[in-house]
């Protein structure tokens, strides 16, 4: 099936259904992944700064916590690599110690790996970097064939964009790839309260509602359809059980046309569409998921303001 295909198809489903909803996946075209970089960067958006201290910081603790032998080759592999800010630090750190490794960048991107590996590749001549195009979800198989030590990065709260359901799944489906004592470093958005959460999907500059309407705009360029964006607002909400959830909502009742289907979809006043889940964590909520999965915690650090976590996790 080809990509515009499963567009095509998740649309329909999404816009038919009782609740409507588009998937999150579909941020990220090239517009979609230049307003991720500009939210990475927006002072609202505290993740990513609370993670890159923990990077920063704490480099040296963290590759202790790998566990590794320093003569012994492994795999570094990063699901979702994005820009490679953060692993910077852990790059650095592993080469000025003379750790022998290779580091696999995973991005559904071409584009997005293509900078990273010319950025990393520029400031660490000594970097042995094999790129590997795909969805993370489906290249694990592969990316499992060879029989060197492994430990698998993923960073960024990547994981808050699954239902629990599906975390659950995809954590117990690495687990099943790794043996005995090799890590997953799971970095993960913690719970706190809502003045701290909600502005970071609402920004004053507005690049998150951007985000999201861009969801609309691409339907309207890639499928045909007549989405007049003005008739829709961007709306986060935050739970205190730490789902932090958007929405496009509907300011009108109004039909919208989709050529592709040539199909008519129906709007009520106040109407939403779900477009995104950014799940928060806590130690209590990672065990709940991590249940028959055979990996533990075993480690943690967290920034100075105790917003955000980077897990060890390792396999038992
Ligand atoms: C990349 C999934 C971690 O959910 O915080 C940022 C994406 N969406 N602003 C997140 C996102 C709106 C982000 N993740």
């Amino acid at each position: 099936m080809t990509k515009e295909n499963t567009f095509l198809e998740d649309i329909d489903l999404g816009l038919s259904s009782e609740k409507k909803f588009i998937s999150s996946h579909f941020f990220y075209d090239k517009i979609g992944d230049e307003l991720f970089q500009k939210i990475m960067e927006l002072p609202e958006y505290y993740l990513t700064n609370c993670e890159l201290e923990i990077f920063r910081d704490q480099s040296e603790s963290i590759i202790s916590s790998f566990d590794i032998i320093k003569d012994q080759e492994f795999e570094l592999i990063e699901l979702g690599a994005g820009d490679g800010k953060k692993t910077q630090y852990l790059l650095d750190n592993l080469l000025k110690n003379g750790y022998n490794f290779k580091y696999i960048p995973v991005d559904i991107s071409q584009n997005s790996l293509d900078v990273i590996s010319d950025r990393l590749v520029n400031l660490f001549p000594y970097l042995t970097l094999e790129a590997k195009q795909g969805e993370y979800f489906t290249v694990l198989d592969e990316l499992f064939s060879s029989e060197k030590p492994k430990v698998i990065l993923f960073i960024g709260s990547n994981l808050g964009n699954l239902n629990d359901e599906v975390a659950h799944d995809f954590l117990n489906k690495l687990a099943t790839h790794l043996k005995p004592n090799e890590k997953l470093l799971l970095g993960l958005d913690l719970i706190k309260s809502r003045e701290i959460v909600l502005p970071a999907y609402n920004d004053a500059q507005g690049v998150t509602r951007e985000f999201n309407m861009n969801l609309l705009k691409r339907i309207n360029e890639d499928l045909g359809a007549n989405f007049i964006l003005e008739n829709f607002k961007h709306q986060p909400e935050y739970t205190e059980e730490g789902f932090a959830k958007s929405y496009l909502v509907s300011k009108i009742k109004q039909e919208v046309y989709v050529k592709d289907l040539d199909k008519t979809f129906e709007f009520d006043e106040n109407e939403k569409i779900h477009t995104e889940i950014s799940r928060k964590y806590n130690d209590e909520i990672l065990n709940d998921l991590l249940k028959n999965s055979s990996l533990e915690i075993s480690d943690k650090f967290l920034d100075s303001k105790n917003y955000f976590a980077d897990y060890i996790l390792t396999k038992k």
